[in-house]
């Protein structure tokens, strides 16, 4: 069965008791996402206690979800926690490792082939251990959840840092490392701080070209990539109910782009609807029957600023739709301003590129708006001037817009319908270009746009956009074009405009699918092997790392100083990395490869101390490795900001990195370092992060002592001879110090597993 309605009935049972029981310790109303949150704790709790940005706490999610370039890794560490079979609800979505080249159909055999032996080990472990399995062409993780397992009220984790897309349909769904999952699935609490709320505030309706992702541009733009750090943003208001629940999943989506620890609407007609129509039909009547406690109490939304730590108000009669970039999701321009932006800063004016879909815009009301646009080309007489690819988000959209005619819009404008998955977003795109050095622009309706991100080219200026304003780009090709007043010349040689898209929320004849994709767990687990080959290039089974030696830790080489954004893409970069995320030891050689060395301002070139000469980033780290030393990587602001991508921590942990020390920590990142057995720590003052020479010894001193809230002493030794000592931060709670101590969390659960296996 596609999803697990028992468990929601049992989820739906409790929901208003625990709800009422926590209004009334808490005394005063709650917002939906305290609701949830106090909904799902993992043990009762004294909920005063809770200082939001400070405490941590237990909570018990109800499902998990990974793709497979992160569950290999999940699944791997699963396998040591000596669990015969999953805790909670699981699923597995082959989606990250398709690379878009020509088309659907030869893009997914050719993965089909390259992957076998990954997808083979990810079906037989979700088989053994009860996991459902998504086969490859079944669609991205996000849009699969959202049609088949999200549902109001619910919590959910997820190896992917757009797991929050799910808010559209009113869950707490929050990216996080494969350490936290393999936990979850082996029925531990999952620990979060209790985060900040923010609420936005929407009034007005959208009209036109504004579609539901010019508002997350828009409040990326006023958040900033950091922003929302720790919190969860929480939209209501009139203009919140007049958005579809795919429209509100892609807020919730890229959400993860200003840092928020998820977004979350709260329950309403629209997603009822929504429910409706992917045949959870008895869903819809368990939600409506306790409709109010899926809202946020009425007192919050009449007075919003006495619950939220900050509130944003967007009027969408107002707004405009938005193109965001370059190389940073938060660069957002109003559509009237881009041109203007466009030439001020020189940024190539031809458009060569558009491409929409992704988890982050793939709806049916998506593709139809955008269908729309393409279907006046043909009327028109328009040709596309850049190249225009589609990567459908689900077997079920694909299936439906197909049925519908809506690919053949796109077919006759000349766009390219790519597999289900998530291609050209993560870098598994063989893009055709001349000279992939040169500078050039290219327009998505995807949710991330970093330095190469897309393509692998340092010159790609990425935009980021709605799918039916990226359509109308990729008819201009030319960003200083503006859809809402400008005009195109056509093949008659006449002056055209482009009328407003138009398109439909829900398939008015509903959705259908051949072939979902779906693979559920094998009745009798007993008779599944997982198989490992030794030689395999692909997967290695991990071996545990070592425990803290007990002392202060001295002597650590300055492996690299990161200058300005350092993304967990500039860490352990994606594309054609992908294929190694099931071995540690192969994936290592990309560690920091995208970083900017401060020193020298390039990239993947450090010095090696004991020789004193330049190379790569990972060799350097191997070659101390070698010598039995230790070293340190230092960088800046929101260090590890992007993606869930536990591989990021994994890598320095096998290098023999000990610790990471920041101006400032992007959250999932800093959790990922905790669990792995690393030294997550922040300068006490900004600033001292000048004072860190390139051919600096550093020692770490205080973790005989090491204690919650209390700072750590670095020393520095320059190579002068002169030393100096700065204070540094973390925020290490009793357990994770534990996790420390004992080399990695997953340390503690194998001996907590082995202790009980030997009673
Ligand atoms: C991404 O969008 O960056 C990814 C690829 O989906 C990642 C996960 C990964 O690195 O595998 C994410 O967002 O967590
Ligand atoms: Fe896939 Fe891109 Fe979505 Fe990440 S953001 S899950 S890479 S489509």
């Amino acid at each position: 069965m596609a999803f697990d309605i028992e468990m929601i009935r049992k989820v739906y049972e409790e929901l208003p008791g625990k709800i009422e029981a926590a209004r009334n310790e808490v005394g005063r109303p709650l917002t939906l996402a305290e609701k949830v949150l106090f909904a799902h704790l993992h043990t009762d709790m004294k909920l005063q206690n809770f200082e939001r940005g400070v405490h941590y706490v237990d909570f018990a999610p109800d499902r998990v979800a990974m793709q497979d370039a992160t569950a290999q890794m999940a699944l791997l560490q699963f396998m040591q926690a000596g669990r015969p079979q999953v805790a909670v609800p699981s699923t597995v979505h082959c989606d990250h490792l398709i690379q878009a080249k020509t088309g659907a159909a030869e893009d997914l055999n050719a993965a089909l082939n390259t992957n076998k032996e990954v997808y083979e080990f990810l079906a037989s472990v979700c088989n053994k251990y009860g996991l459902g399995f998504r086969k490859p062409g079944a669609g991205i993780i996000h849009q699969v959840v959202l049609e088949n397992y999200a549902f109001p009220g619910g919590m959910m984790i997820g190896t992917d840092s757009h797991t929050p897309n799910a808010g559209g349909l009113g869950m707490i769904a929050i990216g996080v490392g494969g350490a936290d999952a393999s936990d979850v699935m082996a029925g531990l609490a999952w620990e979060l701080k209790w985060p900040k709320l923010i609420g936005v505030k929407l009034t007005g309706k959208m009209s036109g070209w504004t579609a539901p992702k010019d508002i997350i541009l828009k409040v990326a733009g006023i958040l900033t990539v950091k922003g929302g750090t720790g919190a969860i943003v929480e939209y209501f208001g009139e203009g919140a109910d007049g958005i579809s629940a795919t429209g509100k999943a892609t807020i919730c989506n890229m959400g993860a782009e200003i840092g928020a620890t998820c977004s979350i609407f709260g329950y309403d007609d629209r997603m009822s609807a929504y429910l409706k129509s992917t045949e959870r039909e008895d869903i819809a009547v368990l939600a409506d029957g306790i409709k109010e406690h899926l809202r946020a109490d009425p007192q919050v939304i009449a007075a919003p600023k006495k619950y939220f730590d900050e509130v944003i108000e967007i009027n969408l009669s107002e707004l405009e739709p938005h193109v965001n970039g370059p190389y940073t999701p938060d660069l957002a321009w109003p559509i009237s301003r881009f041109a203007e932006a466009v030439k001020a800063n020189n940024w190539p004016e031809k458009l060569e590129v558009a491409l929409i879909g992704s988890c982050t815009n793939s709806s049916y009301e998506d593709i139809s708006r955008s269908a729309s646009i393409a279907q006046q080309a043909v009327d028109k007489n328009l040709k596309a001037k850049a190249e225009f690819t589609i990567s459908p988000g689900s077997e079920l959209v694909r299936y439906t817009v197909e049925k519908d005619g809506w690919l053949k819009a796109y077919d006759n404008m000349g766009g390219i319908v790519m597999a289900n998955a998530c291609g050209p977003c993560i870098g598994q795109w063989a893009r055709h270009i001349d000279d992939p050095s040169r500078k050039n622009s290219i327009i998505t309706s995807f949710n991330r746009n970093f330095a190469k991100r897309n393509d692998g080219f340092p010159g790609t200026h990425a935009f980021v956009a709605s799918p039916e304003i990226v359509t109308a780009f990729a008819l201009a090709g030319d960003l200083t074009f503006n859809p809402l007043t400008d005009t195109l010349l056509n093949e008659d040689g006449q002056q055209v405009k482009l009328d407003e898209p138009k398109g439909y929320e829900l398939p008015p004849k509903g959705f259908s699918v051949e072939d979902p994709g779906y693979q559920a767990p094998a009745e009798d687990p007993s008779s599944v092997q997982v198989l490992v080959s030794p030689e395999s290039q692909r997967l290695q089974l991990l071996e545990p790392f070592p425990a803290w030696e007990g002392t202060d830790i001295k002597g650590l080489r300055l492996l690299i100083k990161a200058r300005g954004k350092c993304t967990t893409d500039h860490i352990s970069m994606a594309g054609p990395w992908l294929k190694f995320r099931g071995h540690l030891d192969n994936i290592s050689n990309n560690m920091l490869i995208g970083a900017l060395n401060y020193f020298n301002d390039s990239t993947d070139k450090v010095k090696n101390q004991l020789t004193g000469e330049y190379g790569p980033v990972p060799a350097t780290a191997r070659a101390y490795k070698a010598a039995g030393l230790g070293s340190i990587v230092v960088g800046d602001e929101n260090y590890g900001e992007g993606s869930s991508r536990e591989h990021a921590a994994m890598e320095p942990r096998h290098l023999g990195v000990r610790a990471i020390l920041v101006k400032s920590f992007a959250r999932i990142h800093e959790t990922n370092l905790k669990k792995q057995g690393m030294l997550a720590l922040t300068f006490a003052h900004k600033e001292d992060y000048e004072k860190i020479l390139e051919d600096d010894i550093i020692d770490i001193e205080g973790l005989n002592h090491f204690a919650p809230g209390t700072p750590l002493t670095v020393l520095l030794h320059h190579a002068d001879g002169t030393s100096e000592s700065i204070i540094v931060n973390h925020t290490y709670n009793e357990q994770q110090i534990e996790w420390f101590k004992a080399g990695a969390a997953l340390n503690i659960i194998r001996r907590n597993a082995l202790a009980a296996a030997q009673q």
